[in-house]
């Protein structure tokens, strides 16, 4: 340790002697030659001029030469409509700051030089100047003010929020550590309602109010890692947080928006460009032609490869970067097929468990209202096919529910003979019959009776609510025509049935 001190103490004791050495040459440069330091000054300025030519010429270059990965230019032109607008917006900004970059940088090494130390130089005494600053206040005024109006237009034009007749796709983001739940509205375009409160880990925890009934066909894409959208189409993001800050980042879309907890944000935006089109355009330059795995080099090229991404541009922990997502823009159909081939998570999950609050209602409003349209279909269907097909003729009910062995029809199966009847009533010519069927349980002769019972009770609720009795007959056939399989329980429930069949027009 005394050794390493005792090397420390030798060498600050060598700085010193070199100090000294050099304050003595520098002191006896100025005593004596005034003249060295004339020439001194009058290089370093001619210096100056040239750095600072060179240092401009490189900044411009190098913002030339890598122009193709910055946002806004190359390939990176925004995918979005209003992304457009942003890159004006950021280039007018940049044009600005540019000519102001350029005059001070250049004013500074000239100066430098214009003004080196002179024999006989002078210093300007300048205490006030009126003219000089009003210029030096009103150019910057009116620029600043220009740039703020163009960038309110522009801030309008991307944060107005949906007119009411807007046709939209809304979708749900929340963000945790470390993960998006997206949530897609369903066939109702609406997101339901949710409550903190109703948050439970393991069945529900984005907390979505099951009670609500535009919450029961959303679909929540948990953890998802992608989201898919389509082209040329309104979409506005709702964006949450159940933790800390993160922030909905869609670079390629110019959007980005914090998610705060505890209050909700948006943005809308218009996306243009397909994941497949911007593939085909990063084709064109020559850097997206080298392969993505470079220890792969007969596999997939890098644009092959390009995807939009969501980014979470918040620190919001150690698993941050983990939530980057991948972004799929499809066209309008490939997007429909999508949605399709998603279920609900309220049925998938929820429907029938604890944590269902509709628990023991037969019938939810969404699934009686696409009863409805099925129902509208097959009736028009029925009526114009062919009489020679007879299967073709037949519109089969199916939620119609007597009471346990009797004829008497349950209140569930009001809103679907109701609808058939008045879809009937536009059809004032065409001749029906209610048949009942059975399964093979009990007594044939039994099941005749009471499946033609049935067919009655239905054949009087239509009547009822305005088909004239005119059109219409019943029939009960009990087992004697079975559609399916009567060695299990699900062919006989299919066995037991009501339909409507069109017998002429
Ligand atoms: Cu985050």
């Amino acid at each position: 340790m005394s050794y390493f001190i005792a090397l420390i103490i030798l060498a600050l004791i060598a700085v010193v002697a070199l100090q000294i050495g050099r304050v003595s040459e520098l002191s006896a440069q100025i005593r004596g030659e005034e003249e060295a330091e004339l020439q001194n000054n009058n290089s370093t300025g001619g210096w100056m001029v040239i750095f600072g030519v060179l240092f401009l010429i490189a900044t411009v270059w190098s913002a030339v030469y890598y122009k193709d990965v910055m946002l806004g230019y190359g390939p990176w032109e925004a995918s979005s409509e209003h992304g457009k607008e942003v890159d004006s917006l950021f280039n007018v900004t940049l044009l600005f700051t540019g000519i102001v970059f350029i005059a001070t940088q250049w004013l500074t090494f000239y100066y430098s030089f214009k003004y080196r130390g002179k024999k006989n130089g002078k210093a300007l005494f300048l205490a006030h100047d009126t003219k000089l600053e009003l210029i030096w206040t009103a150019i910057p005024a009116v620029v600043m003010a220009f740039l703020v109006v163009k960038g309110l237009v522009v801030w309008n034009n991307t944060m107005l929020d949906l007119d009411e007749d807007e046709q939209a796709i809304n979708i749900e983001a929340t963000g945790y550590q470390f993960a998006w739940d997206i949530r897609y509205p369903g066939a109702d375009n609406v997101i339901g309602h949710k409550d903190f409160r109703l948050i439970d880990m393991a069945v529900n925890p984005l907390g979505v109010d099951y009670t609500d009934d535009a919450s029961l066909d959303d679909i929540i894409l948990a953890g998802s890692d992608k989201i898919v959208l389509p082209v040329d189409t309104t979409v506005r993001v709702k964006i949450t947080s159940k933790d800390v800050l993160h922030n909905f980042y869609l670079p390629h879309f110019r959007v980005k928006m914090d998610a705060v907890p505890g209050l909700p944000t948006y943005f809308i935006f218009k996306p243009t460009k397909t994941t497949a089109q911007m593939r085909e355009e990063l084709r064109a330059y020559p850097e997206w032609n080298e392969p993505y795995d470079p220890t792969d080099p007969e596999g997939p090229k890098k644009w092959e490869s390009f995807n939009y991404e969501l980014a979470c541009a918040e620190l919001c922990g150690k698993g941050h970067y983990s939530m980057r997502r991948i972004v799929e823009i499809v066209d309008r159909d490939t997007y429909k097929q999508w949605l399709k081939g998603l279920k609900s998570t309220y049925l998938a999950n929820i429907r029938g468990t604890d944590a269902d609050p509709n628990k023991g209602k037969r019938l939810l409003p969404f699934e009686i209202k696409a009863r409805q349209t099925e129902l509208t279909k097959e009736i028009s269907a029925a009526v114009k096919a062919d009489s020679s097909n007879a299967d073709a003729k037949i519109i089969r009910f199916k939620n119609v529910y007597y009471e346990t062995g009797s004829s008497n029809l349950e209140a569930d199966s009001y809103y679907e003979l109701d609808y058939a009847a008045t879809l009937l009533n536009k059809y004032p010519d065409i001749q029906l019959e209610v048949a009942g069927h059975t399964d093979n349980v009990g007594d044939p002769a039994a099941n005749r009776a009471l499946s033609l019972q049935r067919a009655t009770s239905v054949m009087n609720r239509l009547i009822e609510k305005g088909v004239s009795a005119a059109r219409l007959k019943s029939a009960g056939y009990g087992d004697a025509s079975p559609i399916d399989s009567n060695d299990t329980e699900e062919g006989k429930a299919n066995n037991r049935r009501t339909e409507l069949r069109v017998i002429s027009q």
